[in-house]
């Protein structure tokens, strides 16, 4: 493995992401293991941005973009900026919002594959769990994972959540120009276009933590969004087989 690099999508994430950057710095001193990060950044009217620039980490960029245009879109640009970079081997992607804690990197790392290979941070398997997440919201998660699962008959537990380590292998056969999920559904096709190349998933526990600060950016819209684009690749899936593959892998 060579270095990695750690892809951090905000917006309006003024006081999370000084946290998680905090928390990462200290990790990445103490760390066998080589990585920066990029923050994707969507013009956030809070300036997030403009406090990380003030941070001043020697080994943190910070892509700014012109205005918000949703996490899919955030992270296509994110993975072209480092793709064209050939030090890196592996992506990470992790929210801002200390959702995805710097604590489960090691195990997370340790999981990581050569040749074509995604680790999913996973909450819904033995090990893993979500912390102060009502009922409801939890429910909402693992109904929309279970009907993904089917749906795209895909044998993993958690097709939502967006702590993940992808290849550069893997994201470098995908034409992810042409992918276009906006919300958490981008998650759901990504993992998709994983399955179809082939690609060894490992799935590693977690532990998921509300966010503390901030707002959530979670609306109905990337709700329905989900439920739809799921169910039209589903139903894709099974009325011509083939047709999606040659639509994701190049
Ligand atoms: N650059 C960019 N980042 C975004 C956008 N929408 C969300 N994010 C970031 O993506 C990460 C996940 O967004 P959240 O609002 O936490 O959404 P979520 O984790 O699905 O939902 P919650 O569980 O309610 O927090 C956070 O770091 C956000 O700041 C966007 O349009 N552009
Ligand atoms: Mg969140």
């Amino acid at each position: 493995m060579d270095k990695l690099v750690i892809l951090i999508p905000t917006y309006n994430e003024a006081v999370s992401i000084v946290e998680l950057l905090e928390k990462l710095s200290s990790f990445r001193s103490s760390s066998q293991y080589l990585f920066d990060a990029v923050v994707i950044d969507d013009n956030s009217p809070d300036k997030t941005a403009e406090i990380v620039d003030r941070m001043a980490i020697s080994w943190v960029q910070i892509l700014r973009r012109p205005g918000k245009g949703g996490l899919g879109a955030a992270y296509r640009a994110g993975f072209d900026k480092v793709l064209a970079d050939s030090q890196y081997s592996h992506i990470v992607t992790m929210d801002a919002d200390g959702s995805h804690r710097v604590e489960d990197l090691p195990a997370m790392f340790a999981a990581i594959k050569t040749g074509k290979s995604i680790v999913l941070g996973t909450r819904w398997m033995p090990g893993g769990s979500v912390v102060n997440w009502p009922k409801s919201r939890q429910l909402l998660s693992k109904c929309g994972t279970l009907y993904a699962k089917l749906a795209l008959g895909i044998n993993l537990n958690d097709l939502t959540g967006g702590f993940r380590i992808y290849s550069a292998e893997l994201l470098k056969a995908l034409n992810l120009q042409d992918m276009n999920a906006t919300g958490y559904c981008f998650q759901i096709e990504m993992a998709m276009a994983a399955d179809l190349t082939g690609a060894v998933a490992t799935q590693v526990p977690i532990t998921f933590v509300e966010r503390i600060n901030g707002v959530s950016k979670m609306s109905k819209a990337i709700v329905v969004e989900a439920l739809t684009q799921t169910s039209r690749w589903g139903l894709m899936r099974r009325l011509r087989p083939n047709a999606d593959k040659l639509h994701y892998v190049k």
